[in-house]
């Protein structure tokens, strides 16, 4: 551990030791209990505390809606991310809108956050024509220009050297601008990972690799996927720091990612930072958890839930009460409710969109086809017609 992260957190003696088990080195304030460590507690404002929990309750919620439209045949497919909304929502506090997120699949906690909203995200799901990629990527794979937030991209790892290049391009300019790439425990396994945490550390870019350590890369567990004592020491090897956290708690989350982001806007380089959690759910709508891993492993897990953990942290400090719970579930409720009926109601995208977007203007055989093509009249399957008449 390096100066800067003894100057942000003491001699490191508050890191949970637990040398040779899981809690390796884990940075935890809050326990399970909701109990605090008040030497550790990063200030922040009541209000934004307040409005980090109810993220995380509207992450849970969107999960739990949102399985259920696939498995009513509504959607096609989904990610949820049950079990770790705080790794998600606690990083996603500790940047700024100018700086940049370079996501996996399983982090709409942080999109929404930076102000996605949740009416695209469900949009981009059903492909239709509010969803501004009009259909055209796999669902679940939304992004944004407006919030800096970049499209999610499916193979395993690609984002993490994007991120370090742009952090690359943002220092060569002298902007200050701090990237973060999110990636699973899985994804420490690909070439992407080490050829992006190599250049990072020898060019010192400004860029934050988040590790979702979630336990599993869909059926295979993380102690298959590398023979290393923990995933955050991997960044020693590269010259820069590397820190676990307790993934389930969304302040400590949020301490080590501040931290990260002041030092790599100081010049201090890159950081990796390893959360971990646990995928409670389906690793997709396709998956079927129970075929490969326990009941008891699930249900120890299920312990440690970061949003309960929160909710009692943010009772004992006066924050929170029974009534304020109620009103925020029902409300989180209510607003999905209104907006998936809403997406409902939107037709699939324009019949033209078939053609439009691939080339900024349209190739004279493109132009020929489509105006063929829109002059045969078939412009919708015929099951479509009743749904949506012309
Ligand atoms: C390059 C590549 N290999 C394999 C896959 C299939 N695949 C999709 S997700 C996944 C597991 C990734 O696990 P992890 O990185 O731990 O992230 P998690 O899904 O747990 O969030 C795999 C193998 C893929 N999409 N891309
Ligand atoms: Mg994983």
């Amino acid at each position: 551990m390096n100066s800067s992260w003894r100057r942000s957190f003491g001699s490191g003696s508050e890191f949970r030791r637990g040398e040779g088990t899981a809690e390796e080195g884990l940075l935890r304030i809050i326990d399970a209990d909701g109990t605090y460590d008040s030497k550790l507690e990063p200030r922040v404002a009541p209000d934004l505390l307040k409005r980090a929990y109810r993220h995380i309750v509207l992450v849970r919620t969107l999960d739990n809606r949102m399985l259920s439209l696939q498995r009513q045949g509504r959607i096609g497919f989904y990610v949820p991310s049950t079990g770790e909304e705080a790794a998600q929502v606690g990083s996603a506090m500790a940047l700024e809108k100018r700086d940049w997120v370079f996501p996996a699949y399983r982090e709409p906690g942080a999109a929404l956050w930076r102000g996605f909203s949740v009416a695209t995200l469900i949009a981009q799901a059903y492909g239709n024509a509010k969803d501004p990629q009009q259909g055209r990527q796999m669902p679940n794979h939304y992004g944004a220009r407006d919030i800096n937030y970049v499209p999610v991209s499916s193979p395993v790892g690609t984002q993490i050297p994007q991120a370090v290049g742009v952090a690359w391009a943002a220092k060569i300019r002298k902007e200050d601008i701090v990237t973060l790439t999110y990636f699973g425990d899985g994804a420490t396994s690909e070439g992407d990972f080490h050829a992006g945490m190599n250049f990072a550390g020898v060019f010192k870019t400004p860029t934050i690799f988040f590790c979702k350590n979630n336990q599993w890369a869909i059926s295979v567990p993380v102690s298959k996927q590398t023979a290393s004592k923990t995933l955050a020491q991997k960044a020693l090897a590269y010259g820069f720091d590397g820190v676990r956290v307790d993934g389930n708690d969304l302040l400590a989350v949020y301490a080590v990612t501040k931290a990260a982001a002041d030092k790599a806007r100081s010049g201090g380089g890159p950081t990796m930072i390893e959360a971990v959690t646990y995928r409670m759910g389906p690793h997709s709508s396709s998956d079927d958890p129970t075929r490969y891993r326990s009941k008891d492993e699930v249900d120890t897990w299920a312990k440690r839930d970061p949003i309960e953990r929160m909710r009692k942290y943010l009772e004992l400090k006066g924050l929170w009460s029974k009534d304020s719970e109620d009103k925020l579930r029902v409300e989180l409720e209510d607003l999905l409710q209104t907006t998936i009926k809403e997406v409902e109601r939107s037709p699939p995208p324009p019949i033209e969109t078939l053609f439009t977007d691939v080339y900024a203007e349209l190739t004279p055989q493109l132009k020929e086809q489509m105006e063929a093509f829109l002059a045969s009249g078939e412009r919708r399957r015929p099951e479509m017609l009743d749904k949506f008449p012309l």
